[in-house]
């Protein structure tokens, strides 16, 4: 096996070796991992600290962990308040440091101040591998993954395949670190990274600063890898320095001779602009490709692309001139550190004067929490993602572009190529950062921490209820959606949402709302019910509501075609059965509200013997495959979920 090789390793696989605890490096096999770091931020943090709470560990064991404030901070009534004051007490009394509204975007700040190269990191966020452009093995994982590794647990993930991409040469003029992921996306589409991790090489990754790095390996998110990773080089060490923590770096590159499963070459010269068109990040065109569309609104930030580069580059192109009149632009600088140095180098005032709307540094416009664009609107987005309603406009058409391309576009008001306006800002990473860190604020000592009081708000509900699998399970297909389905399908966030993440009662109104505003009432008269879905189910966001949601509405099992890596992992977190067909044309097979069967499913779970789902409306049988499904999986789920599975092996 790989752990014997002493040689040949990957960067990934040196990573994963020096964090094994179990299981083997085999490919697509269960292996846990030790954690070092975790973070949450607010939207999912909550849960995950309730969680955390209900499992009674005094202190966290990891080596750090932090909370952030960055989504819910649009505080349209004591909702979202309430909850920043429950995670602020509750990583107060249990060891927890706490960045405050205000300080940033979590992978911003992370990266900034606490990501150290070689470390292990989980986050209740998908986009935790920004990470990777520090040279950590950093993933995205369920609020209870996360509390439980904060508990001192081991987090599991199947043994991802490797896969290296070699960047050549370098960027041209005009063209930027998205440029290379939006590439990347379309060459491998939004399931092309399932089950593996990228590594980037070649010679092209020396011209890349760390925020550029980060800015690629954050939406690697959108390719559904299991995480993106740069090597800690040099580059990586003029970073830390200038963030004035030189001494938390550490060389780590891949070996020579290591193996990869697939590789894919990039001429980094010959990449234009491009931008990625509605409703997917990989639905990827050059802006020639697109042609000269109209622009109603153009946003800049989100924790793909709000580093000081990014925001300089933004404010020099916006320099004495002003947007065009049917242009609304808006800009949130990704952190304090950021938004702060604009202000004392006069960017910020550039941004102004050009006729910019700036915004606090958090998510905002990413998440829906405002700036919704006009109806059949489009907008140019320096973000991540573009799924149909997450702008909080179902109608309106989202393109991700870079931020030079959207700055150059809120000029013109037409999608435009920046090349068209002469030489590009020269800007590069500054030698110093400011550093202030007194918006995070450090937990309380062990001592100190038995008078600190929790405070909860009576927006908290609590976890939905669990039972033990049953013998048998019969329910109708109360919903069947088709290929690439999103969390952001499934359980929507966005301003009006978002503030419920701790209330599942709430939030499950609007499940599956923007496929289908008829379920949760169909799902609530059935009782219970089965979802049948496409390939790639769940991709997108890690939050557990995609999974608690349906749980609390009865959802009993879903079966698709395939999964995305961290919502099959909530989905059996919260007891609900995962399979997919061994037939995918057994897909076509199944109507919505046909009457389905799994006779002796405890039985079959608990002997991992084949599973055989019957179609009682239409008398027909299929097979499924649940070997995705490791023993400890299948031991949480004869339990109801991983809260009971927990409490069951702490008896
Ligand atoms: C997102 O970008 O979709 C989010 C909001 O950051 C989510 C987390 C959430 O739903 O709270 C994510 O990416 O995991
Ligand atoms: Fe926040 Fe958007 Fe990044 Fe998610 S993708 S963490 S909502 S900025």
């Amino acid at each position: 096996t790989l752990e014997e090789k002493s040689m040949g390793l990957t960067l990934a696989q040196k990573l994963i070796k020096a964090h094994l605890v179990e299981g083997e490096m085999i490919a697509g096999e269960e292996i846990g991992l030790r954690i070092d770091q975790t973070l949450t931020q607010d939207a999912t943090g909550t849960m995950a600290y309730l969680e955390f709470e209900a499992m009674g560990v005094d202190r966290v064991k990891t080596e750090k962990s932090v909370a952030y404030i960055d989504h819910n901070t649009l505080q349209t009534g004591f909702e979202n308040a309430d909850d920043h004051r429950y995670i602020q007490t509750v990583t107060k009394k249990h060891g927890i440091y706490f960045s405050r509204p205000g300080n940033g975007i979590c992978h911003q700040v992370h990266l900034e101040r606490f990501g150290i190269p070689g470390k292990t990191l989980i986050g209740s966020d998908s986009h935790t591998p920004t990470g990777g452009g520090i040279g950590m093995l950093a993933m995205g994982a369920g609020g209870l993954d996360v509390a439980v590794a904060m508990g001192g647990g081991t987090y599991y993930i199947p043994m991802p395949k490797m896969t290296r991409i070699n960047l050549h040469g370098y960027l041209k003029p005009w063209v930027s670190a998205k440029d290379i992921i939006l590439e990347v996306l379309r060459i491998m589409s939004v399931k092309g990274g399932v089950g593996k991790i990228i590594e980037y090489g070649g010679d092209g990754v020396k011209t890349l600063s760390v925020p550029e790095r980060a800015t690629i390996t954050n939406m690697g998110a959108e390719l559904g890898a299991t995480t993106s990773i740069f090597p800690s080089d040099e580059i990586t060490l003029a970073f830390l320095k200038a963030q004035g923590r030189e001494n938390d770096w550490t060389e780590i590159l891949p070996d020579a001779d290591a193996e990869y499963d697939e590789i894919i070459d990039i001429d980094l010269c010959s990449l234009v602009p491009m931008a990625a068109c509605p409703h997917m990040p990989d639905q990827v065109k050059t802006t020639d490709e697109i042609g000269r569309i109209k622009v109603d609104q153009v946003a800049i930030g989100s924790c793909t692309n709000s580093s000081f580069v990014d925001m300089m580059k933004v404010a020099e192109i916006l320099k004495g001139k002003t947007i065009a009149p049917t242009v609304s632009l808006c800009i949130a600088p990704g952190s304090k550190q950021v938004l702060n140095m604009l202000a004392l180098n006069g960017a910020l005032s550039d941004m102004i004067n050009a006729g910019a709307r700036i915004l606090e540094s958090a998510c905002g416009p990413c998440i829906g929490m405002g700036q919704s664009p006009n109806s059949k609107g489009v907008s140019l987005r320096t973000f991540n993602r573009n799924f149909e309603g997450r702008s909080g406009t179902k109608d309106a058409g989202i393109y991700l572009v870079s931020p030079e391309v959207a700055a150059a576009s809120a000029l013109t008001g037409y999608l435009t190529d920046p090349r068209e306006l002469g030489d590009a800002p020269n800007v590069t990473m500054p030698e110093k950062f400011i550093v202030n860190d007194n918006m995070i604020e450090a937990p309380a000592s062990e001592d100190e921490a038995k008078n600190v009081e929790v405070l909860r708000g009576p927006n908290i509900k609590p976890f939905p209820k669990t039972e033990a699998l049953p013998e048998e399970i019969t329910a109708k297909v109360v919903l069947k959606v088709e290929d690439n389905i999103t969390t952001d399908h499934i359980m929507p966030a966005g301003a009006k949402i978002l503030p419920y993440r701790s209330n599942i009662p709430h939030l499950s109104q609007y499940c599956f709302a923007v496929c289908d505003e008829s379920f949760p009432e169909r799902i609530k008269a059935e009782g219970k019910g089965f979802i049948v879905g496409g390939a790639n189910y769940g991709q997108g966001s890690s939050r557990e509501h995609a999974a608690l949601v349906p749980l609390y509405l009865g959802v009993k099992a879903v079966i698709t075609k395939s999964f995305a890596r961290i919502h099959v992992a909530n989905l059996v977190n919260a007891g609900i059965l995962p399979f997919t067909f061994k037939n995918e044309s057994d897909y076509d097979k199944i109507s919505q509200m046909d009457e389905l069967s799994l006779p002796s499913i405890r039985d079959c779970i608990k002997n991992n013997k084949t599973v055989v789902l019957k179609n009682l409306t239409k008398g027909e049988e299929y097979e499924l495959d649940s070997s995705h499904l490791s023993a400890r999986q299948r031991d949480m789920l004869l339990c109801g979920g991983l809260l009971d599975y927990t409490r069951e092996m702490n008896k």
